[in-house]
């Protein structure tokens, strides 16, 4: 009786708050996308005008390369960026709303086709994929986790010209360990394994390093210089395709309320992301032949490599853990102690992103790289009495109702340490639906269609496991890993058996957001990410990468903002002052250049 009474009074306060909130949303987006599209310009057809460079996307990737290209750079270049989202605005830097940009105009709000061996306890067998429709695009939805990797990520399907010293060389975004948020940080970590992961050579736990300076979320589009006047910035304008002559990129078209318009470029980089960039390439009429012969568009350059190659990094475990105290309880949202924190000091809630510890490690010790990452939240999806999260990652409301709602109306009884895959073996696809541009691309993940996924996941599951039952601190919570005995599907399976933990697998793993790998060097772009027989056309986000960090994704996404903007700059320096090619990428020259 109670614990309903509980569960009612937590179920009103956020379905309240959601509405107002995602109102008070919609009426932005509306009175921006009303007033204006427009940054330092005045109109939205440029026929006339040739720029420098024009940069397709506005996310991790394309910020930083637009950053790159003003800053330092003598030459004048002019620079058009197009993003097919609209302004963002201070309210959106409170760490705590990202979850709630989710299915709103901020929010591309992608799916994939329903899988078969993976997503059992998902609505259709579908998973969701949140992606930035904004100026910053997935940086502003994201949990601003900021890890690098592992050096022995630049494995041999890497170029030796990238390596994990890159990261010293050239990135200029700041991040930092977010503070012990609560006593977890304390509680489950062992003194000895505390290490700092960004150096890229070792495994252990640490507390979370977050893009976020003074309490507020500071990535990526924070780097763009919107008053340089040599920057113009397109928003709410979204490009079907890059232009060519012969085969080289001349500029993109796009569309803007309804209207087409063409924009002319000496050099076109897709930062669309790694959904978008290869949905641009297609349409372009770059991609596999016979693909693009079916959806009857033209063939520009056969280039089997558009589309595949896409990996993701799933994880299993929110709200497995049980525990008798509350961490973070769900009436906390009203208790006016966090408003004061963050007007006070940029403390407290308000500018928690929600992930307080991550960690890397090895399911075993002989491995050159980590293959199973920890992200620790200290709550549970569960919070929001299924208001929010539920319908984010879309769980069938059987598997709502048997597993995550069971937790008695307190919420705070549980936390998550979810156990994401670090290299997956199953790929999958991005892919045309349509000739139409604006029909979303066919998004085919094949998660867990490798079965060694699925064993690492399991043993990611035991090193859980091993993790409460060895550490005193825990047990003296009375942390216990959750085990149902009423997930849909997995009934009949013996209680922790290698099978019940599989079918557990393969009914709650869901994305963590990371897909790269669609426009992967070495068959789609070369090492400097310029795409592979077409002229003046590169492409600089995630979907470039050959294979996955050992890490989130946004750490490599915007290194590879920063190397591709850095090598247009000393080509034109180069070009201009007849570098010698042999000393292009020295030292010299680019001393030169900055
Ligand atoms: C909910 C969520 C949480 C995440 N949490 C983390 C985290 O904590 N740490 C981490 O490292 N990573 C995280 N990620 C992943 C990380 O944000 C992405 O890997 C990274 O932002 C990818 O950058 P990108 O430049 O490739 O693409 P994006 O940042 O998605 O940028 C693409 C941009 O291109 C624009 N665009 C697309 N198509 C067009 C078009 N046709 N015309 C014009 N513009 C277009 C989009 O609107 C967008 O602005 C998270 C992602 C999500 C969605
Ligand atoms: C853009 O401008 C050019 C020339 O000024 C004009 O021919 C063209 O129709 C315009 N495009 C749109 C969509 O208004
Ligand atoms: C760049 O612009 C500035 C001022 O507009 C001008 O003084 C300078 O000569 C220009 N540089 C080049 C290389 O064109
Ligand atoms: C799932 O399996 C069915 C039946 O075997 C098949 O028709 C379908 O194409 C598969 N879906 C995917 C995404 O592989
Ligand atoms: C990891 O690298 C850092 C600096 O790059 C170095 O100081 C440290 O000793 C290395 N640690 C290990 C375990 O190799
Ligand atoms: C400890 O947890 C177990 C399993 O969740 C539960 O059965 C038990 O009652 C708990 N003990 C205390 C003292 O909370
Ligand atoms: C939590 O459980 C432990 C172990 O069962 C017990 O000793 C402790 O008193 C409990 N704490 C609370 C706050 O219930
Ligand atoms: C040589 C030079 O001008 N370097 C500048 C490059 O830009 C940064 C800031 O963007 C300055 O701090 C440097 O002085």
């Amino acid at each position: 009786m109670w614990s309903q009474l509980n569960f009612c009074c937590v179920y009103l306060i956020y379905s309240c708050s959601y509405t107002v909130f995602v109102t008070v949303l919609y009426i932005t987006n509306f009175l921006y996308s009303q007033s204006s599209f427009l940054y330092g310009a005045n109109n939205v057809n440029f026929t006339h005008i040739t720029f420098d460079y024009i940069v397709v996307g506005s996310g991790s990737g394309g910020s930083i390369v637009v950053h790159e290209l003003l800053r330092n750079n003598t030459r004048n270049h002019s620079i058009l960026l197009i993003e097919a989202g609209s302004m963002s605005y201070s309210l959106l830097n409170l760490p705590m709303v990202a979850p709630l940009l989710q299915r709103t105009p901020y929010d591309w709000a992608f799916q994939t086709v329903p899988q078969n061996d993976s997503c059992w306890g998902l609505q259709n067998q579908i998973s969701k994929w949140p992606r930035g429709k904004i100026l910053g695009g997935s940086s502003r939805l994201n949990y601003m986790v900021y890890l690098r990797g592992h050096r022995n990520d630049f494995d041999s399907s890497w170029p030796s010209s990238w390596q994990f010293s890159d990261f010293d060389q050239y990135s200029s975004v700041s991040y930092a360990p977010i503070d012990p948020f609560t006593p977890l940080s304390h509680h489950l970590v062992p003194e000895d394994q505390w290490v700092d992961l960004n150096q890229g050579n070792v495994t252990g736990y640490m507390n979370t390093p977050l893009t976020r300076s003074e309490g507020l979320r500071s990535c990526c589009d924070h780097y763009i210089d919107l008053e340089n006047e040599r920057l113009t910035v397109l928003t709410e304008a979204f490009v079907t395709k890059v232009l060519f002559e012969d085969n080289t990129a001349v500029g993109v078209e796009y569309e803007v309320a309804g209207s087409k318009y063409r924009a002319r470029g000496n050099t076109v980089i897709l930062s669309a992301g790694a959904v978008m960039s290869p949905h641009i390439l297609l349409h372009s009429g770059i991609g596999p032949r016979d693909q693009l012969k079916q959806h009857k568009i033209p063939v520009l350059l056969d280039s089997p490599g558009v589309g595949q190659n896409l990996q993701d990094h799933i994880g299993v475990g929110v709200d497995n853990v049980a525990i008798n105290i509350t961490l973070v309880s769900p009436f906390e949202v009203l208790n006016w102690r966090h408003s004061w924190d963050f007007f006070t000091k940029r403390e407290g809630l308000w500018t928690f992103g929600g992930v307080e510890l991550v960690a890397l490690l090895k399911t075993d010790p002989s491995l050159s790289v980590p293959d199973i990452q920890f992200m620790i939240a200290p709550m549970g999806i569960s919070i929001d009495a299924g208001t929010g999260f539920r319908h984010s990652f879309g769980f069938k409301p059987e598997v709502w109702n048997s597993y995550f709602q069971t937790i008695d109306g307190s919420g705070g009884s549980v936390f998550s340490i979810l156990v994401v895959l670090l290299h997956p073996h199953s790929k999958g696809s991005i892919s045309l639906t349509s000739p139409d541009p604006n029909e979303p691309p066919r998004i085919d993940p094949r998660y867990l269609t490798d079965r060694r996924d699925v064993e690492t996941l399991i043993k990611g599951i035991r090193l859980v496991q091993d993790l409460l039952s060895s550490n005193p601190r825990l047990q003296a919570l009375n942390a216990t890993l959750r085990i149902s005995t009423t997930i849909p599907g997995c009934e009949a399976h013996p209680i922790d058996s290698h099978p019940y933990w599989e079918c557990y697998v393969r009914t709650l793993s869901v994305t963590s957001y990371h897909p790269i790998g669609t426009c992967a060097i070495g068959t789609v772009v070369d090492s400097h990410l310029q795409v592979k027989g077409v002229r003046n056309l590169y492409v600089g986000d995630a979907s470039v990468f050959p294979s996955m960090p050992s890490a989130n994704t946004q750490a490599l996404t915007i290194l590879a903002g920063h190397k591709l903007g850095r090598h247009l700059k000393y080509l034109a320096y180069a070009q201009s002052v007849s570098c010698p090619r042999l000393f292009m990428w020295s030292a010299k020259c680019c001393l030169l250049e900055d």
